[in-house]
């Protein structure tokens, strides 16, 4: 299998110059990797890496696109502290992203920014929810008719753990394995489930299909095993970026990193005919949203 990973041996948030190469990789569903590219954090930050600090009844604590934080259990300063740290993380995402990929700069939708505390291999969790396992993203309860997610990982470990992903085929492969497995879309279904709230709005049948590949990746054991894959650890100290609708990914360990997850429309991209709505819609033969 080709490399999945395209690595950028830059140090700075603001990368000097766009390139070509790196944006049609990315587009194609491969992960930039920054192996030098810390996130420092400041000495008072340094105690809100402790796993207690999340919320117990939620999964990460997150930042959401107005500036509330969300899932942090603590007092009013270290609320404020955990605040301040994942907002200043949002602006490096940002700036390196829109350096990285200048197209988009006015195309993006800002959406949450997480912190995830908890230790990887200890979280307990329904194979749906598991993230351990292969998977492309899609939410259950929120459709997106085809709106991209674009992600920024930084690995701020401070004892040096890396963070392991598993990475892997290119979308079309696991889209030509899953696809005829997929049930069938019906459309009033999918207008039960928003009137029961089941989700926040109508599934198109884009949301319908992405979700069948989730749940046939995550589903099908001896496809996690036998699926073109490679085991990456993310240095402490590193960032990556992808399309984590479209890369197949899975996350075996770790502690302690950032994300922050950006929306963009697949008509803004450099070439809308890599998204998955448009791979899917080939193979299908007709339009999905
Ligand atoms: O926690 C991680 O490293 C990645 C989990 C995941 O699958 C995701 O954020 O989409
Ligand atoms: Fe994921």
């Amino acid at each position: 299998m080709e490399s999945q990973i395209i690595e950028i041996d830059v140090a700075d948030w603001q990368v000097a110059n766009s390139n070509p190469a790196r944006i049609a990789g990315l587009e194609a569903g491969k992960v930039l990797y920054f192996p030098h590219l810390p996130f420092a954090l400041l000495p008072e930050e340094r105690g809100l890496l402790r796993p207690d600090i999340r919320d117990p009844k939620v999964r990460n604590i997150s930042l959401d696109a107005a500036g509330h934080l969300k899932g942090a259990s603590g007092d009013t300063a270290t609320q404020l502290a955990l605040a301040l740290m994942i907002g200043r993380f949002r602006s490096h995402a940002q700036s390196l992203v829109h350096s990285l990929l200048p197209k988009y700069k006015d195309a993006l939708r800002l959406a949450p920014t997480s912190f995830r505390p908890t230790q990887v291999e200890t979280r307990a969790q329904s194979w749906r929810a598991d993230d351990r396992r292969l998977h492309v993203d899609a939410f259950p309860s929120r459709p997106n008719y085809g709106e991209r997610i674009l992600r920024v990982f930084s690995n701020v470990n401070p004892d040096g753990v890396p963070r392991v992903w598993r990475i892997g085929e290119p979308f079309e492969t696991v889209a030509k394995k899953f696809l005829p497995r997929a049930k069938p879309y019906i459309s009033w279904q999918a207008s039960l489930m928003k009137t029961l709230h089941i989700t926040k709005s109508c599934r198109s049948e884009y949301d319908h299909l992405m979700l069948q590949l989730h749940d046939g990746m995550k589903g099908d054991m001896s496809y996690q095993e036998s699926a073109d894959q490679i085991t990456m650890p993310f240095a402490a100290g590193s960032v990556w970026v992808c399309f984590s609708d479209q890369a197949s990914h899975a996350v075996m360990s770790g502690q302690y990193m950032l994300e922050q997850t950006l929306h963009l429309a697949p008509e803004q991209q450099y070439d809308p005919q890599s998204s998955p709505q448009a791979i899917l819609a080939r193979l299908v033969g007709h339009p999905l949203v």
